[in-house]
Parts: structure tokens; C-alpha cells; sequence
């Protein structure tokens, strides 16, 4: 039994010396102090031995184990020194390398010009609020005063879904929406994709982006529109910047305008960018009709506003002098790159 244990240990310890592996020296632990191991084995034919022999030889074979379960330990942390060691070594860097090139991209004009109108009208206390693309005719015409006989409901115009909804045409249905759910006042810009049933060509296609402002509260006069549409031009275009406001017709406001700027390429003495007039135009606007804010439950002799809208590309185009619509569309990295 003596030798028996004896020669455990020794082929334990030669085992674990020879292991080389970490994976290797678990299967040695199993094999000699698992469950079904050899020290347990011999620790169960204790009674091939006499009993006032058991508690000596007891003893030895849990010395035994200690033994072997120190060095076991031993080999464990100089394997995984050795295996840390041999990782390092592979997986060491050269710092020499020429480095990846990484192609970094950058906002697209309209993200610019949008993000600037953003930051403009914020910087007044206005909320950015966006709306839904498809919207129930209700929002896109009805709820504008735009009745079921206007020339811009005409299927050629307008694309629809079916009887009910359409894709919006403008973001106006936004404002809407906002003046029915929200507080008063209101001060907020709807900005989003819009779509009408037009050809592509240098000014126009199917889906474009407009910016729409709406201003709500008491006393707001037509005073306050002009100041603040006349801030706008001086923010976006330069300081000089006039501006000229041309009576127009909406359904949705009365009285309605029309805005043009002085050019900012030639100051209001005329050149190619405003052909020749000194004047370029940038946005419709007006005060909102009574009967748009009634429809909306908001009571007209309490409370009366302004609104406006421009077109997104108009501004990017302008700004960037970018003689072709089309070039904002074609994701052309050359043309991109630009900006
Ligand atoms: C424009 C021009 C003038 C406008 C009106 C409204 C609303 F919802 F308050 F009635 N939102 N936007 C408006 C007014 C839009 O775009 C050229």
C-alpha cells in the first residue's frame, strides 16, 4: 500500500513537471485527486490495511495530496506566465506599420444649411418639432383652408396613398398637428421631406426638404414677422442683407407676402446670381388665417400669428452657389467634398 501511494506521488509530480499546458495539468488534477481519481481510490481500500495502521497511512495520503496539490498550483502559475509571455510575443504591435487610412466624411450641404436655419430660429426660442411624411389630407389641405377644389390637390401634384392619405406636400400638417395638442403660445420650425409629382430637372424633384416657422401667442402683428424673417436674412446671408416683402396669396395666411433678399453675391446692383435684379427670392410667408387657427381650436380673437416657409435646397443651393438641384441628390463624393 506504502509503495503503492508512493508511486502515485511520483508519477503525479512527474505528470504535473512534464504538463506543459494549462489544459494539460486539469486533466492531471482529475486524474489523480478527481472524484474517481487515484488518492481517492487508495483512500477507499483502506481496509486492505490494519486498522491501528489506518490513521498513519491517512495521514500520509493526505499529505500526499497536499504535495501534489502545491505543486499543481506551482505549475498552474508558471504556465500562465509563460503562456502571458508567449501571447505578448505574438501579439506584439510594430508601431513602424504605415497607419490605415480612414476616410472621414462630412455633413452634406443641406445637412449644413439645415442645421444653420436650425440654429438661427432656436437661438430665437423657437422648438425644431418633426412630423409625419404621410399625412391624412385633412393635415396636408383641409385643416390649411385649402379647399377640395385647389389646383395643388390635383393628382398631378400631389401623390396619394389612397382617398384619406397622402405623402404631405408641405410640413405644415405639423404645425397643425402642434396647434391642436399644444400650449400656447407656440413658437416652433417644422423642418422635413416633402413631396410633390414634379419632373426632375436643375430646380426641381419629387422630394425635397422645407423648413416651416409658425409663431402663436398674443398681439403678434405682421411687425413681428418682418422683424424676425428680416433677422433670419441678416443671420444666414450677412448683415447688410435687406429685405422686401411682395404681397402674394396663400389660403393659409392673410395678408400673405412673398421675401426676397438683396443678392449677397453682387450687394443689390445686379449680376448673374440674381439676373440682374439685385433681389433674390427666398420664402412665402404671411399671418395665419383666422379660420386655420379656429379649425385648430384656437380662438382667433384671442390670439393671432405668423408662419412662413422655405425651401431647404433653395437655401443650400444659394448659399453654396450650386447651379443644379440634381448635384444634392447624386451623392457624388467629388461634389460632396466640397462643402
Ligand atoms: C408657407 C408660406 C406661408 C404656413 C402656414 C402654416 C400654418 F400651419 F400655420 F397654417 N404653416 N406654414 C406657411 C405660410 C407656409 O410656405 C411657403
Amino acid at each position: 500500500m506504502k509503495d503503492r501511494l508512493e508511486q502515485i506521488r511520483q508519477s503525479a509530480l512527474k505528470q504535473i513537471e512534464e504538463a506543459g499546458a494549462l489544459e494539460k495539468l486539469n486533466d492531471i488534477r482529475v486524474a489523480f485527486l478527481g472524484k474517481k481519481g487515484e488518492l481517492t481510490s487508495i483512500m477507499k481500500s483502506m481496509k486492505e490495511i490494519a486498522p491501528e495502521d489506518r490513521p498513519a497511512f491517512g495521514q500520509m495520503v493526505n499529505e500526499t495530496r497536499s504535495e501534489i496539490e502545491k505543486k499543481m498550483e506551482e505549475m498552474k502559475t508558471t504556465l500562465a506566465k509563460k503562456a502571458r509571455e508567449a501571447q505578448l510575443k505574438a501579439e506584439v504591435i510594430d508601431v513602424t506599420l504605415p497607419a490605415k487610412k480612414s476616410n472621414v466624411g462630412h455633413r452634406h450641404p443641406n445637412t449644413i444649411a439645415l442645421e444653420e436655419v436650425e440654429r438661427i430660429f432656436v437661438g430665437m426660442g423657437y422648438e425644431v418639432i418633426e412630423g409625419p411624411e404621410v399625412e391624412k389630407d385633412y393635415y396636408n389641405f383641409e385643416a390649411l383652408n385649402i379647399p377640395a377644389n385647389h389646383p395643388a390637390k390635383d393628382e398631378q401634384d400631389t401623390f396619394y396613398i389612397n382617398k384619406e392619405f397622402l405623402l404631405r406636400t408641405q410640413t405644415s400638417g405639423t404645425q397643425v398637428h402642434t396647434m391642436e395638442t399644444q400650449k400656447l403660445p407656440i413658437r416652433m420650425i417644422a423642418p422635413g421631406r416633402v413631396y410633390r409629382s414634379d419632373e426632375v430637372d436643375a430646380t426641381h424633384s419629387p422630394c425635397f426638404h422645407q423648413i416651416e416657422g409658425l409663431v402663436i401667442d398674443k398681439h403678434i402683428t405682421f411687425a413681428d414677422l418682418k422683424g424676425t424673417l428680416a433677422e433670419f436674412a441678416r443671420e444666414l446671408f450677412g448683415e447688410d442683407t435687406k429685405v422686401k416683402f411682395r404681397p402674394h396669396h396663400f389660403p393659409f395666411t392673410e395678408p400673405s407676402a412673398e421675401v426676397d433678399v438683396t443678392c449677397f453675391k453682387c450687394g443689390g446692383k445686379g449680376c448673374r446670381m440674381c439676373k440682374g435684379s439685385g433681389w433674390i427670392e427666398i420664402l412665402g410667408c404671411g399671418m395665419v388665417h383666422p379660420k386655420v387657427l379656429k379649425m385648430s381650436g384656437i380662438d382667433p380673437d384671442e390670439y393671432s400669428g405668423f408662419a412662413f416657409g422655405v425651401g431647404l435646397e433653395r437655401i443650400a443651393l444659394l448659399k453654396y452657389e450650386i447651379d443644379d438641384m440634381r448635384l444634392l441628390y447624386e451623392n457624388d463624393t467629388r461634389f460632396l467634398k466640397q462643402f
